[in-house]
């Protein structure tokens, strides 16, 4: 990413994410706002007396968040979690041994937003052969897409940032552990934080019905908050100390029957958590979040000078990963609220997300 694309991106689309992230607290964009969800003017607030130099402060940063307490180094957040011990608790959750693919199916005319981009070809066909005497053929496909950013997707830790210090500095665009856009971009994959980086997750996994708890789909802009979570744990009773720490939390809102049925209104905004879950899923010290939507946080956000602010409280600061476009049906017809969540991010070095099909275990 360099400053011209970034110029480029606010005239482009007004619906595209990244755009809103990039332009958020610009004056100059205020036009680009897309369901509210951009900044005006940020307050000042400063960290320190050295930081107290910068022009502003994001809404929401008080300090550094980094070293991460998985050190100052590390680059695989939340999957740190993933232990030997962790494996083997989850483990004890697999009773039926039934496996659910909670992964959609990555076709043509599957909601994307704003100028994202999905596109197969298998040109020729057969792409090769016959081959050898026993006339061998042969099928290649051209994927053209952003690989972990369309469909079923799993945010790796180079995804979402900070812009600190002055709008457009690189050294002062920060990501999880505090790595900066200056030290990690390059137009070949990130030279950190890439998804190659993160461990192999296989974890416990606790699935909110807020369908159930509202009595059908929630709303675009409709919040998730903790008091939800608990009632809904409750219903399905689930104590909440049932919840350890490197755990992920599911969120089935319903807003997943629109998807390939009315893709412009689930691209419109989403129910989802806010910050107020978001605070419980740390304490929680919880992995990962998922959901039935395409960024599992509320969007807009009922605060809305904010701009996707949940991805970057639990992601950036927090290391916690997230996955978005899942799909639930079938473990909420069987009534299975807890399995085992098993993934493997696409190892692409300099990744910034990945595709592929998660599975719930039970
Ligand atoms: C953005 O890209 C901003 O969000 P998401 O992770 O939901 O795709």
């Amino acid at each position: 990413m360099d400053d011209t694309k970034g110029d480029e991106e606010k005239g482009g689309a007004a619906t595209d994410r990244r755009t809103l992230l990039r332009t958020a607290g610009l004056a100059g964009a205020a036009g680009a706002a897309f369901a509210g969800a951009m900044h005006g003017k940020f307050s000042l607030a400063p960290i320190t007396a050295a930081q107290a130099q910068t022009p502003a402060m994001p809404k929401g940063v008080d300090k550094p968040w980094w070293p991460s307490k998985w050190g100052k180094d590390d680059e695989a957040g939340a999957s740190n979690h993933i232990t030997p011990a962790k494996v083997l608790d989850a483990v004890k959750w697999i009773k039926d041994g039934k496996i659910y693919k909670i992964g959609r199916v990555y076709e043509q005319g599957m909601p994307l937003f704003g100028a994202r981009a999905f596109s197969l070809r298998i040109p020729g066909g057969p792409t090769g052969g016959p081959f050898g005497d026993n006339k061998l053929v042969y099928h290649d496909e051209f994927l053209a897409t952003e690989i972990g950013q369309t469909g079923t997707q799993f945010d790796g830790l180079g995804h979402i940032g900070i812009q600190l210090g002055k709008d457009g500095d690189k050294s002062e665009m920060r990501f999880y552990n505090g790595f900066s856009a200056a030290e990690i971009g390059d137009a070949y994959g990130l030279k950190k934080l890439g998804t190659e980086k993160l461990k192999p997750l296989f974890t416990r996994a606790h699935l909110i019905d807020m369908v159930a708890l509202k009595g059908g789909m929630m709303d675009a802009g409709q919040e998730i908050t903790s008091a939800d979570i608990k009632a809904a744990l409750a219903k399905q009773s689930i104590a909440e100390s049932d919840i350890k720490p490197g755990d992920a939390i599911m969120f089935h809102t319903g807003w997943g029957s629109l998807w390939m049925k009315n893709n412009d209104r689930y691209n419109s905004g989403e129910p989802g958590i806010g910050l107020d879950a978001a605070k419980w899923i740390i304490e929680k010290d919880l992995a990962l979040t998922a959901a039935d939507t395409w960024a599992v946080e509320v969007v807009p956000n009922p605060d809305k000078s904010l701009a996707f602010v949940v991805h970057a409280e639990l992601q950036t600061k927090h290391g916690i990963l997230n996955h978005e476009n899942l799909i639930f049906d079938e473990l909420i017809a069987d009534k299975k609220y807890q399995f085992v969540y098993c993934f493997t991010p696409s190892p692409i070095k300099g990744a910034t997300g990945s595709n592929g099909c998660p599975i719930a275990i039970t």
